[in-house]
C-alpha cells in the first residue's frame, strides 16, 4: 500500500509536469477533474469508451505505468468543480476501475512569463524598464524569461562590489553621471595617447561611443535616475583606452591586457581581427606573453578573467579564425538576440563558451541595449556581440563577489554548468549533448550565462584541481585533400596515462594545423572525440580567397568536449566545400589535451545541479566519480 502511494504521488509529479493542464490556480490543495485512472485491464479504446461513459471527454494511455491512463474532462478545467466528487465516487465503484487518483491542482507559473513586479525590485532609472536583457518580461517583442537571470542574484546581495571590470575600448565618458561614481581612475589608463585619461577623442558622428557603452551595461549605477543599471551596478569600471589610433600595435595590446592586474580583475574586450570572412589572426608575441602572465600571476595568482567578444562577422566567418575569441585563455562569448535566436553577425565556432544577448531583429528601436551614452546621455541602440561581452563581465563580476577565490578556469567551468539553452534557437546547428551529457551548441556555446546559477555556485565552489597539458599525438606526414573526397585521419591516445601529466577530464582541446589549399576559405575541418562529439573547428568562409598561406600550426580550439574522457581515437575529417574543385595538402595535425587528472567536480555542489546533465549518462558520470575518488585515494595511499 505504501509503495502504491508513493508510486502515486510521483506519477502525480510526472503527470502534472508533463502536461499543462490547469491555469488559474493559486491555492494549494484544490482537486481538479483530471483523474489517473488504473485499469484492471485496459486497451486504450476500452479506456476511452469507459471514460466516456463516466462523463470525461476521453482518455489518454499513459506510458509510465501499467494500465495507467488520464481521464480528462470536456470542460474548461475552471468550471464545475463541483461535479469531481460524483465523478471520483462513480469511477471508483465501476469494477473495471482498479485505483483512481483524483489530481491535485497546484500553482506553476509558465515559464517565461513574468511581470516586472514579481522581482520586487524598484529601480527609478528611466530605461531600467527597457533592459529587456536584465529581466526580460517580453519587452519589445522579446520572448519573456530569456534574460540573464540578474534578479536572483542581486536579490541574494551580489551588485559587484569590490570588483573591477576594464573596459578596453575607443575610451570612457567618465564624466557621465551614471558612471562617475562608479569609475576606477587609478586603474584607468589612456595607451593610445599615453596619458592616465581615457577620455573619448570627439568626432561628429560621435564614432568613439563604445567604449561608454560598454561601461553601461557592466557598471552603470542603480537608482540614480539616470539611464540604466549595470549588471554589476556596483562594481567599479575602468577604462583602458587603446582602439583609437590609426594601427593597432603588439604593445599597446600587450600594455592593456596587462595593465594593473593586481587590481584589475576582469578585461572587457569587444575586439579583435578585421571580421571581413578572410582575415585569420591572432594576438601577437608580447600580448601572448601578456595573456598567459595575466592568467598565472594576474589577481594573485588566481588569474586575470579575459572575456572576447566571438566576433561580428556573421555566417561568412569563422571565430575559430580569430586568435583572441579561440584561445584558451579568453571566455568567448557570442549573442542571442531578444527572441532567442542568432544576431545577422553572430559567427560560430567551437570555441564559443557561452552567451549573453545584443538587439533584436526586429527594427524596433527599443529592442537594442539600453545603456550609457556618449557625453551624458542614454542610449537604447547599442548592439552587436560588442555589447554581448561586457554583459558577460558583469555576470562574472556578481560571481566574483560571491567568491573572490575563483580562478580563472573556475569561471569557465562555471560559464559550461550553469550556462542554460533556455530558449536559445538556432536555425543551423542543433543543440547537442557531449560525451558527459553537457548541453552545447556551435553558435551559442553552453548556453545563455545565467548569473543567479552562477553566483549561486560560485559561493559554494572548491577550486578545481591541477591543469595538466598532454600532446596526445600528431600526424607529421603530408597528406593529400582535394573537392570530393575528403581526408580522414585518427590519433589513438591514452592521453598521457601513466606519466604525470595524464588528462582524464577534459577542459580545451587544441588541434594545431598546418594546411595550404588552392582556396583556404572553402576548406572545413571536424573532429570527433572518442565518445563522439564532433566539433566544427572550421567551417567554410565563402571570401576567403586565400591560395598561398593556409593555416601554419594554428590552434583550432573546442571546449565542446569538456569534461570528457580523451583516452582512445580521435577523428579529423578535412575536406572542401563549394563548386569550384580545390586541393590542397595537409601537413600537420598535432593534438593538445588540457584538462585536470581528478574528477573536477567531486567536491562539488554540482552534484545538485545534475538536471543539467543528461539522465542516461547520470550514472555513468556518477561512477567515473567514484571510480576518479577511488584512485586518488589508492593513490595516496600508496604514497604513504
Ligand atoms: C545628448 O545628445 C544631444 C545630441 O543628440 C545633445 O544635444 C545633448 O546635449 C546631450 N545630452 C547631454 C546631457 O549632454
Ligand atoms: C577563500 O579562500 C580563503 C583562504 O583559502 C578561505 O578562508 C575562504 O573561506 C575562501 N572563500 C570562499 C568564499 O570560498
Ligand atoms: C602546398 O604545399 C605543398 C608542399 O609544400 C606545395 O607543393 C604546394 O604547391 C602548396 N600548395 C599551395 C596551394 O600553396
Ligand atoms: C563537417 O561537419 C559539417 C556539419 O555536420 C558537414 O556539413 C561537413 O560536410 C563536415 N565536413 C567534413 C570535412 O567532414
Ligand atoms: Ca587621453
Ligand atoms: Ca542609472
Ligand atoms: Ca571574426
Amino acid at each position: 500500500m505504501l509503495g502504491l502511494l508513493k508510486y502515486g504521488t510521483t506519477i502525480v509529479l510526472i503527470l502534472l509536469n508533463a502536461l499543462v493542464l490547469i491555469t488559474g490556480i493559486e491555492e494549494e490543495g484544490i482537486l481538479t477533474n483530471h483523474f489517473l485512472v488504473q485499469l484492471h485491464e485496459g486497451t486504450n479504446e476500452k479506456a476511452q469508451q469507459l471514460a466516456k461513459e463516466h462523463g470525461f471527454e476521453s482518455a489518454r494511455k499513459l506510458s509510465f505505468g501499467e494500465g495507467l491512463f488520464h481521464f480528462y474532462p470536456r470542460d474548461s478545467p475552471k468550471n464545475r468543480r463541483k461535479r469531481s466528487l460524483k465523478h471520483r465516487q462513480r469511477l471508483e465503484e465501476d469494477r473495471r476501475v482498479k485505483n483512481v487518483f483524483q489530481q491535485e491542482g497546484f500553482g506553476r507559473q509558465k515559464r517565461g512569463y513574468r511581470d516586472l513586479s514579481d522581482f520586487d525590485i524598484n529601480m527609478n532609472d528611466p530605461l531600467f524598464t527597457k533592459q529587456w536583457y536584465l529581466i526580460n518580461t517580453g519587452q519589445a517583442d522579446g520572448t519573456p524569461g530569456l534574460d540573464l537571470n540578474v534578479a536572483e542574484a542581486w536579490k541574494l546581495g551580489y551588485t559587484g562590489k569590490g570588483v573591477t571590470i576594464a573596459i578596453m575600448d575607443d575610451g570612457i565618458d567618465y564624466l557621465h553621471p551614471d558612471l562617475a561614481a562608479n569609475y576606477n581612475a587609478e586603474a584607468s589608463y589612456d595607451f593610445s595617447s599615453n596619458d592616465p585619461y581615457p577620455y573619448p577623442r570627439y568626432t561628429d558622428d560621435w564614432f568613439n561611443s563604445h567604449g561608454t557603452r560598454c561601461a553601461g551595461e557592466v557598471s552603470a549605477a542603480a537608482n540614480d535616475n539616470i539611464c540604466g543599471v549595470g549588471v554589476a551596478y556596483n562594481s567599479k569600471v575602468a577604462g583602458i583606452r587603446m582602439l583609437d589610433q590609426p594601427f593597432m600595435t603588439d604593445i599597446i595590446e600587450a600594455s592593456s591586457i596587462s595593465h594593473m592586474p593586481q587590481v584589475i580583475d576582469i578585461y572587457s574586450a569587444s575586439w579583435g581581427p578585421t571580421d571581413d570572412g578572410k582575415t585569420v589572426d591572432g594576438p601577437r608575441e608580447l600580448t601572448l606573453q601578456a595573456m598567459a602572465d595575466g592568467v598565472n600571476k594576474g589577481r594573485g595568482g588566481k588569474g586575470s578573467i579575459y572575456v572576447w567578444a566571438s566576433g561580428d562577422g556573421g555566417s561568412y566567418d569563422d571565430c575559430n579564425c580569430d586568435g583572441y575569441a579561440s584561445s584558451m585563455w579568453t571566455i568567448s562569448i557570442n549573442s542571442a538576440i531578444n527572441d532567442g535566436r542568432t544576431a545577422l553577425y553572430d559567427e560560430s565556432c567551437s570555441s564559443t563558451l557561452a552567451s549573453t544577448f545584443s538587439n533584436g531583429r526586429k527594427r524596433n528601436p527599443e529592442a537594442g541595449v539600453a545603456t550609457t551614452d556618449l557625453y551624458g546621455n542614454c542610449t537604447l541602440r547599442h548592439s552587436g556581440t560588442s555589447a554581448a561581452a561586457p554583459e558577460a563581465a558583469g555576470v562574472f563580476a556578481l560571481a566574483l563577489e560571491a567568491n573572490p577565490n575563483l580562478t580563472w578556469r573556475d569561471m569557465q567551468h562555471l560559464t559550461v554548468l550553469t550556462s542554460k539553452r533556455n530558449k536559445l534557437h538556432d536555425e543551423v546547428h542543433q543543440w547537442r549533448r557531449n560525451g558527459v551529457g553537457l548541453e552545447f551548441n556551435h553558435l551559442f556555446g553552453y548556453g545563455v550565462l545565467d548569473a543567479g546559477g552562477m553566483v549561486k555556485m560560485a559561493k559554494e565552489w572548491k577550486t578545481v584541481p591541477e591543469r595538466f597539458h598532454c600532446v596526445a599525438g600528431s600526424v607529421q606526414e603530408t597528406h593529400q585533400i582535394q573537392s570530393g573526397d575528403k581526408l580522414v585521419l585518427a590519433i589513438t591516445t591514452d592521453a598521457c596515462q601513466g606519466k604525470e601529466n595524464f588528462v582524464r577530464y577534459l577542459e580545451h582541446v587544441q588541434a594545431v594545423i598546418t594546411v595550404n589549399s588552392s582556396r583556404r576559405g572553402d576548406l572545413n575541418i571536424n573532429m570527433t572525440s572518442p565518445m563522439g562529439t564532433k566539433s566544427i573547428l572550421l567551417s567554410r568562409r565563402p571570401r576567403d580567397d586565400d591560395a598561398k598561406v593556409g593555416f601554419d600550426k594554428w590552434p583550432f580550439m573546442t571546449t565542446h568536449t569538456w569534461g570528457e574522457d580523451p583516452r582512445g581515437t580521435w577523428v579529423l575529417e578535412v575536406g572542401f566545400q563549394g563548386e569550384v574543385q580545390q586541393k590542397g595538402v595537409l601537413k600537420e595535425w598535432t593534438l593538445m589535451l588540457h584538462g585536470t587528472q581528478s574528477a573536477p567536480y567531486i567536491d562539488q555542489v554540482v552534484r545538485d545541479y545534475q538536471s543539467k546533465l543528461a539522465m542516461s549518462k547520470k550514472e555513468e558520470l556518477e561512477e567515473e566519480l567514484d571510480e576518479a575518488v577511488e584512485r586518488s585515494l589508492k593513490s595516496l595511499l600508496s604514497k604513504n
